[in-house]
């Protein structure tokens, strides 16, 4: 009994020092402000950069067996950090994707996309891991392309962050001489470089040495590249004399006859003596694999400047493989400064892209589709206080990003985020996981439909509806009250590439109904949630000028 009362008095004695050394007092005090807090205790939390490209498709790294590209600074960090081969944008086209990233959100719930009525307001940006990790005593940090582009505090983006060099809308690969919006570039005209990537790459330096004592740090780098603003303007006063076509006045001149990048070793010569190969399906009639009914192809093609022909694949594709190279460099830099300023061995790095792409494949080009070459990204989890690397197959998406970011800084995550935080697959590869993810693209403009996917490891379903309204109202999401005009199976185990449409085979039927019901269910559940999230927040209506614009 005495020793059972000893050892209480030395707990409470403990106890009682523990919140002496915390807060100056045993009783009746008050805690102080949290800026004392930190100087009392070294903040030991890990600083997170989150790393995002443009367009970049999944495969396009060395360390993912590429056949050209050359990539050795992602390829250290894919070796030393977890490898996410099925990765996901649950929305593969710019904005949507950039902002179910920050919030954790489908579109669906958060109301942001091109076709959508709403824009972003300032009590929805609370709840995005910037802004969370900047409210739990982060220094944060914005370079490069915010890309939210519909939200109520537009012009106060940089009272959002400690650091900000962002733009909205699209750059060009010489921003600060070609893009034709200068508003765009109003972040990085006292940069040295003229080459975008090149100018994000001083940012990051710039922000690293603005960094203040003993606070952890959020840097967030969306690079513009390699979007086909940057890849089309390389080259713009190009000699188009010979051209037959708009997409040849684009891209049909090398772009290293630009004297401005001809001796660069990145932007020049490199990639330009492979003889890299054109997608088999590039002549193919696009409305072979989606109806005219479905998509009309030829507005998709003006609104994205994303024309594949044989005359100008291969020059697509050396200046898209050319400007990862740059993204490489850049973080190539980056780690290098890490290094400099001591930081390298408590900073997590994560690598992501906003959606892919598909470039001449099913006769088509550009994105929000949900076959995998648009929706499937690149995803890499660069972590140096954790020994051993992991490459994983199992189903994550971009709403998972903002949960594992903010895990990391120990921030509580909201339950508004409808992702799961990576670091419980990451700590435990072999647990169980979810077997299934759902897809959805709610772009209408430019004869776009919108559609919805369920994606397995073997199998993809894809249901399009006729619904192209722009903007969309509240009832065009309930997809349960709508038949889908058109549908696609696809067995990915014998087709990766997405090719085989099994809808009409009657071997697949029993797997095409178990889809359209899961897919059904899932559809239903998410427009549910969103609504009550909807109803719960209340969303700000953006202004349109005219349709969606
Ligand atoms: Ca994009």
């Amino acid at each position: 009994m005495i020793f059972v009362k000893t050892i209480r008095r030395a707990t409470k004695l403990i106890t009682c020092i523990v919140v002496l050394i915390f807060f100056s007092g045993c009783s009746g005090a008050s805690p102080p402000p949290i800026a004392d807090k930190q100087l009392e205790t070294p903040d030991q939390r890990p600083n997170i950069i989150f790393l995002l490209a443009d367009d970049q498709q999944a495969d396009t790294l060395s360390a993912q067996g590429h056949p050209y590209l050359n990539t050795p600074n992602l390829d250290r960090l894919a070796h030393e950090g977890a490898q996410f081969n099925n990765a996901f944008t649950v929305q593969p086209v710019c904005a949507p994707s950039r902002f179910a990233i920050l919030s954790g959100q489908y579109e669906r719930t958060n109301g942001l996309g091109f076709s959508s009525p709403y824009a972003v307001t300032e009590e929805q940006w609370t709840n995005t891991y910037p802004a969370l990790l900047r409210a739990a005593g982060y220094y944060t940090g914005f370079i490069g392309k915010f890309g939210v582009e519909f939200y109520t505090f537009r012009g106060k983006t940089d009272q959002k962050f400690d650091y900000w060099r962002a733009h909205d809308g699209w750059l060009n690969f010489f921003p600060k001489t070609d893009n034709p919006d200068k508003n765009t570039i109003k972040s990085y005209l006292d940069a040295r470089s003229s080459i975008s990537t090149e100018i994000m790459s001083e940012y990051i330096d710039g922000f690293l040495d603005s960094l203040p004592e003993g606070q952890p740090f959020n840097l967030s780098v969306s690079f513009s590249a390699p979007h086909s603003s940057i890849t089309s303007s390389m080259y713009l006063d190009a000699d188009t004399s010979a051209c037959t076509s708009d997409q040849c006045r684009k891209m049909g001149q090398p772009a290293n006859k630009n004297p401005r990048i001809a001796d660069h070793p990145v932007y020049g010569d490199l990639y330009r003596d492979k003889n890299i190969p054109i997608p088999a399906d590039l002549d193919r009639d696009p409305y072979y694999y989606l109806p005219q009914h479905v998509i009309g192809h030829e507005k998709r093609k003006q609104w994205y400047s994303y024309l594949y022909d044989k005359e100008t694949n291969q020059e697509h594709s050396i200046r898209y493989f050319q400007t990862i190279t740059g993204i490489d460099k850049a973080i190539g830099r980056l780690l290098e400064k890490l290094e400099e300023k001591d930081l390298a061995s408590n900073t997590i790095i994560v690598f992501a892209s906003d959606h892919g792409l598909i470039t001449g494949e099913y006769g088509v080009g550009g994105k929000a589709l949900l076959y995998d070459l648009a929706a499937r990204i690149p995803l890499i989890i660069y972590d140096p206080r954790r020994r051993g690397s992991l490459r994983t197959n199992a189903l994550v998406t971009t709403t998972d990003i903002a949960p594992t970011l903010l895990s990391y800084a120990s921030v509580r995550i909201p339950e508004t985020m409808q992702g799961r935080k990576l670091q419980t697959l990451m700590d435990n590869p072999d647990q169980e996981w979810r077997d299934e993810i759902f897809l959805e693209s709610l772009t209408t403009t430019e004869d776009h439909t919108m559609s919805e996917a369920v994606r397995t490891r073997d199998w993809k379903y894809i249901r399009y509806f006729e619904n192209s309204k722009c903007p969309y109202e509240e009832a065009d999401l309930n997809f349960a009250d709508q038949t889908p005009v058109f549908e696609q199976l696809f067995d990915l185990r014998t087709d990766p590439d997405e090719q085989v449409n099994l809808v009409d085979d009657p071997a697949a039927l029993e797997t095409l109904n178990r889809f359209r019901d899961r897919t059904a269910i899932l559809s239903k559940n998410l427009t549910k949630t969103s609504q009550a999230y909807k109803n719960s927040t209340g969303l700000a209506k953006r202004k349109l000028t005219h349709g969606c614009w």
